[in-house]
């Protein structure tokens, strides 16, 4: 990889912000590293950023956030600026099923890189890939979530993204790191995971207008979510860590919207009426739901000058569009 002026260290390179992230500060003059672990499927776990390796604009390395080895290894080899930790077991529905795994991954993993950190490089920055789930129902008087409401999460995934959240904010303060929490609200695309419901939704409504499928069914259709964009908040989390000094920030669209308005919005981009096509299954809820989510990122919006570009009904047409292209390379 050609030598350039920083260089970054991505945990979580594969998924969807992980490879945006890696796109953002590739186009902006770093060397990107990220970590791959094993998969028995290899030939598809970099398809996220396949387009990046081969062009030589990311290095890809073996190693996991629950194998402290190769987190010092990988350190001492990399000795990056800056560390993004955005890897983690990110379902919560599927939490209730691997509750131990979840807090595993997702605050020990998180504990492992923070010594890792600390020993190898200490003078890096640190992100951490916090979340609004970490709230579960609190919500202040206005309606709003914001960096000082209480967290009282509601699933394993919520715990486990606490616990972390804490960790890192206590590993700041006992050994003087710069090492930041973004509480980022939920953030879609094109490249999210099909099991979320906002791919599930635009990929299930294109199938639909394509006579290749009849009806979907989802789970709580009253939950809202304050919905932005991927390609928008990894602009934040680079913004938090060029920051002048480490801190917790809200990332957030400032809107909240139902899943039933996501379908509405989704199914009449492509003219049809969700109503006539979407089902419930109990099999989709959760025993313990997050009924509301709504962000105020003013702080972040003021100290990082970050504002979002896409907005909910710009969030779901690209997704739409993207779920059209699709098909019509598979069908036609
Ligand atoms: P994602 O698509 O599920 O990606 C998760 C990434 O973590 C994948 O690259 C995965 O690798 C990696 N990973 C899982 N276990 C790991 C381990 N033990 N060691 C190293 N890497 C591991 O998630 P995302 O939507 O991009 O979200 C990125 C981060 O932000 C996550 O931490 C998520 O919890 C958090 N977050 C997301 C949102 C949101 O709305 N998207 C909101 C708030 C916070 P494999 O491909 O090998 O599984
Ligand atoms: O798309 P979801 O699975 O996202 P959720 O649970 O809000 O979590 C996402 O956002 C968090 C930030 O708040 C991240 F930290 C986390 O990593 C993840 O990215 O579900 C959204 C809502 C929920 O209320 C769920 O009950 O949609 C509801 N829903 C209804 N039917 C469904 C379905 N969710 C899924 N996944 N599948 C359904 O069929």
């Amino acid at each position: 990889m050609p030598k350039k002026n920083k260089k970054a260290l991505i945990f979580g390179i594969t998924g969807q912000d992980g490879s945006y992230l890696a796109e953002y500060l590739a186009e902006k003059d770093y060397e990107v590293y990220g970590i791959i672990r094993r998969h028995s499927v290899a030939e598809s776990q970099e398809a996220r950023i396949d387009h990046l390796v081969s062009k030589g604009l990311v290095r890809t390395d073996y190693g996991d956030l629950l194998d402290s080895p190769s987190l010092y290894k990988l350190l001492a080899l990399i000795k990056p600026d800056e560390i993004y930790n955005l890897g983690a077991q990110s379902h919560v529905r599927v939490s209730f099923d691997v509750p131990q795994f979840t807090l595993q991954t997702n605050m020990i993993g998180t504990l492992n890189l923070l010594e890792a950190y600390r020993s190898i490089c200490p003078k890096a920055k640190f992100y951490q890939a916090s979340s609004s789930e970490m709230f579960g129902n609190e919500i202040d008087e206005d309606g709003f979530q914001r960096e000082t409401t209480a967290m009282k999460p509601v699933s394993p995934y919520g715990c486990s993204k606490l616990a972390a959240y804490c960790i890192v904010r206590n590993y700041r303060n006992s050994y003087n790191l710069f090492a930041s929490n973004g509480i980022l609200f939920n953030h879609e695309s094109p490249r999210r995971g099909e099991n979320f419901v906002t791919a599930k939704i635009a990929r299930g409504a294109v199938s639909i207008s394509k006579k290749l499928s009849s009806k979907l069914e989802l789970g709580n259709m009253d939950a809202s979510r304050d919905w932005g964009h991927s390609k928008d908040y990894v602009v934040a989390m680079h913004k938090i860590l060029q920051h002048h000094e480490p801190d917790e920030f809200v990332i957030s669209s400032k809107e909240s919207h139902t899943v039933r308005d996501f379908c509405k919005e989704a199914f009449s981009c492509l003219g049809l009426n969700y109503e006539d096509y979407v089902v419930q299954n109990p099999k989709f809820m959760r025993p313990e739901e997050l009924k509301e989510l709504k962000g105020d990122s003013t702080k972040a919006r003021k100290a990082l000058n970050w504002e979002p570009e896409y907005n909910f009904k710009s969030l779901v047409k690209d997704m739409v569009d993207y779920w059209q292209r699709e098909y019509d390379l598979k069908y036609d």
